[in-house]
């Protein structure tokens, strides 16, 4: 028999033009070797021009399916994407809180890419309250980080400080990610395990492509897979950030609007 591969859970949305949520997170999961199992948070109406409506899922339905997959299949990793509601967010701390995973990457969705709130305020306060201090790893871009803060994220240096906020609000390590910072540089706070920080600016290079629909999923479940697969943090966050370049690079057409990258373009 062959040995089991290290299981990646994503709790996240519905996308169903698959550049995003938990369709883009199984085709990450397994680019990296994992086996991806999935908790859909909420549906969205959603094509490659954007998102179109949100529908949160029922809170007992999201709940139901943590507690029966965790009873069934041990779990390596989990990556936590859009919630939807306050509600869903809140049984989805109330699953963590007693297991405390020993890999867990919040990427705190807050806005689509193209705009669309696809979390409100109470949902933020659950975040900030309840999952922050049971992340591995939180992945927030600029905006993000500055809505989770309420600091202004514009720069490298607001970004270091907002990064030290959020390592403070008891996130074990963060990552800023840099898309819309100069230089597409990322900010690294990390503390290993001597509990000591460290700091890392990881500098990437601007692709001028379409194909940028779901970059922060892919990101954040790549570093999932990348820390399940043993690879220490700074490592791990490079190797996703090439992998979300690649996949970019080698994306094809498809639809009208911001297209999918090529999740799978190593096999
Ligand atoms: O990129 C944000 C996003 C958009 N749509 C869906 C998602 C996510 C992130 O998890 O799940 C459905």
């Amino acid at each position: 028999m062959l040995s089991t591969p290290p299981v990646l859970l994503s709790i996240a949305g519905y996308d169903p033009s698959s550049g995003a949520g938990v369709t883009a997170d199984v085709k990450t999961a397994a680019a990296h070797g994992c086996y991806a199992i999935t908790c859909i948070t909420a549906v969205t109406v959603q094509t490659t021009q954007g998102v179109r409506k949100v529908q949160p899922l029922d809170p007992e339905m999201v709940s139901q399916t943590l507690f029966e997959l965790a009873a069934d299949i041990p779990i390596h990793a989990v990556r936590i994407g859009m919630l939807g509601s306050s509600a869903v967010a809140g049984e989805v701390a109330r699953f963590l809180e007693p297991v405390r995973p020993s890999i867990v990457v919040l990427d705190p969705v807050i806005r689509s890419s193209s705009g669309t709130g696809l979390l409100d305020e109470r949902g933020e306060a659950v975040i900030r309250d309840r999952l922050l201090r049971l992340a591995t790893v939180v992945t927030p871009n600029a905006e993000e980080a500055a809505a989770l803060t309420g600091t202004e994220v514009r720069s490298i240096e607001q970004a270091r400080v907002a990064a030290r906020k959020l390592q403070e609000m008891d996130a074990r390590s963060v990552v800023i990610t840099g898309g819309h910072l100069p230089e597409n540089t990322d900010v690294l706070l990390w503390r290993d395990l001597e509990g000591v920080v460290h700091e890392a600016l990881i500098p990437g290079e601007r692709i001028n492509s379409e194909a940028t629909h779901g970059t922060g999923c892919a990101f954040a479940s790549a570093l999932a897979c990348n820390l399940a697969n043993g690879e220490i943090m700074p490592d791990a966050v490079r190797n996703a950030k090439q992998y979300v370049r690649q996949a970019i690079q080698n994306a094809y057409p498809l639809g009208r609007g911001k297209g999918p990258m090529n999740h799978l373009f190593r096999t």
